[in-house]
């Protein structure tokens, strides 16, 4: 007999056909396109999820956003990707860079690989924009490219998903 523990392990070891990507926006980025311009662009948050859910659509991938101004309800949602099984998150934590060691520990708990984007190039900013707790675990860093720099991670997000072996480990990269 198949109990549902196994079918869930099998299910779980066998990436989807459709592969499933979060993207997450931190505390004030519902803000975006009606103030500070100079550091976080025209684009309105909607203008930039409507954009990455198309991208995901025209790749057969399921596109989720979600944004928040609390640190809890980040979290929980990280914990809800882990039991939808999300494939990959990109997230803008915003402030919550310089100060979640809670939202840290939701992703490392999770293991869902994640790209950590900024609109702003964090470094070239105030001293305390430079300590992020997330680039460590993540699998790389978007910084000061503006929306664009969304569009950049859901791309390597995409490539990253379709170039995953039947057991959901990464495919060598071939050398350029
Ligand atoms: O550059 C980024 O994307 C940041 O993550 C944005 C955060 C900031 O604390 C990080 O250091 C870098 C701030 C988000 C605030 O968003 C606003 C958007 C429009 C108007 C005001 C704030």
């Amino acid at each position: 007999m198949t109990t549902k523990r196994t079918s869930r392990a099998a299910a779980k070891s066998v990436p989807s056909l459709h592969p499933h990507v979060l993207v997450l926006h931190g505390p004030n980025l519902n803000l975006l396109g009606s103030r500070e311009p100079v550091h976080y662009g025209l684009a309105t948050l909607d203008d930039i999820n409507r954009a990455l859910v198309g991208r995901g659509k025209a790749a057969g991938a399921q596109v989720e956003t979600f944004q928040h101004n609390h640190e809890g309800a980040l979290i929980d949602r990280v914990h809800q990707a882990a039991h939808d099984h999300v494939d990959f998150i990109v997230i803008n934590p915003a402030g919550y860079t310089h100060t979640s060691v809670a939202l840290r520990d939701a992703l490392a708990a999770t293991a869902i690989p994640f790209v950590e984007i900024h609109l702003s190039n964090i470094y070239a900013r105030e001293a305390f924009r430079h300590h992020s707790y997330f680039s460590d675990l993540a699998v790389g860093v978007v910084s000061g490219l503006g929306a664009h720099g969304y569009e950049l991670a859901l791309e390597y997000a995409l490539h990253h998903l379709q170039n995953r072996t039947p057991h959901g480990s990464q495919k060598t990269e071939k050398a350029h």
